[in-house]
């Protein structure tokens, strides 16, 4: 990995992925790509180049990768599962249509990539306690259909034409950086800010719902590791099944009110966000990642919470 791509740099994962791409390799290039309205701003401006490149114009994206001789593109350009239940076509045009130009240029021009998947390529007949790695998953969400056809897509670019595509599947991201934009996990980061800010938390989502999470630092570095993996240790690719950990929203109310006294929450349930959370795991077994490319996280929930309170405080001045 020396000259990157980050398809979607400005967006929750992509505005600490790249920062972070950038300062572990510095002699290569690292091109921050963006949407218009979605322009990196700050630190993400100043510290490397930046191009437009939307994923659905594969004659620009060609044109970015001959440029800077990129070598790895990540592809984090996405609808999350929320916004793409309102927006189905569009979630389709970005994920498929987007990953078909991204596979095309990495097959003419030799590069690997990372398309994320997600807790959200499975669906209510897949086992819901520690979800193997190989299963079921029968989505029921168009979030889910794109993730489980980005993961087919990319495992055929691989064994038809030799691209070297990896990925894992996300489960709910958390971090103090960038908010997340629409996902039914987002209530885990949500609550954060409530709570630092002194506010009364209302949560869209069930008491009793469990699913995967995990601290966006480890996130990063799953990111960073896999595309470094010696692929002669990958019995699997798209994409590998990764966790943290896994609470309700009383679990982490409870946590959060260990640190702040005090803190309210209530429940206004959102039955769109509800029914999808309904139809994921309560929690992986990631074991292939660990075993095959040694994934282990750093953060538990304890971990997460303290460092995300100390970020917040700072953050919003409180
Ligand atoms: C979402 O909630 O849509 C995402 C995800 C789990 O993929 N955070």
């Amino acid at each position: 990995m020396k000259n990157v791509l980050i398809i979607g740099s400005t967006g929750q994962i992509g505005s600490e992925l790249t920062m972070k791409i950038r300062k572990m390799f510095p002699e290569g290039t690292v091109v921050a790509g963006y949407i218009p309205g979605m322009e990196p701003k700050g630190e993400l401006l100043a510290s490397g180049p930046a191009e437009q490149a939307d994923v659905r114009n594969g004659a620009k994206l060609t044109e970015i990768v001959a440029k800077y001789k990129i070598d790895t593109i990540y592809n984090l350009a996405a609808l999350l599962s929320a916004v793409a239940e309102r927006r189905p076509l569009m979630a389709w045009d970005i994920q498929i249509n987007g990953l078909l130009n991204v596979l095309e240029v990495a097959r003419e021009s030799g590069c690997a990539v990372f398309t994320p998947s997600s807790i959200g390529s499975f669906g209510p007949e897949t086992p819901r306690m520690n979800t193997p790695q190989d299963t079921i998953q029968r989505p029921r969400s168009i979030y889910g259909c794109t993730k489980v056809a980005t993961e087919l897509l990319s495992d055929y670019y691989f064994s038809k034409y030799g691209v070297d595509t990896r990925s894992v599947r996300y489960p709910g991201l958390i971090s103090n950086v960038t908010l997340p934009g629409g996902g039914t996990t987002d209530y885990a980061v949500e609550i954060y800010y409530a709570a630092v800010r002194g506010e009364e938390y209302v949560c869209p989502i069930a008491a009793g719902t469990f699913m995967d999470m995990m601290y966006m630092p480890d996130a990063l570095k799953a990111a960073v590791d896999i595309m470094l993996a010696d692929p002669s240790n990958l019995k699997h690719r798209n994409a590998f099944n990764i966790t943290a950990m896994s609470f309700d929203p009383e679990i982490l109310r409870k946590k959060i009110e260990e640190h702040i006294p005090g803190f309210k929450m209530r429940y206004e349930v959102d039955p769109v966000r509800q029914a999808i959370a309904d139809s994921w795991p309560d929690k992986l077994d990631d074991s292939c990642a660990r075993e095959e490319w040694g994934w282990a996280p750093s953060y538990d929930l304890e971990a997460m919470t303290v460092d995300m309170i100390a970020a917040l405080r700072s953050k919003l001045d409180r």
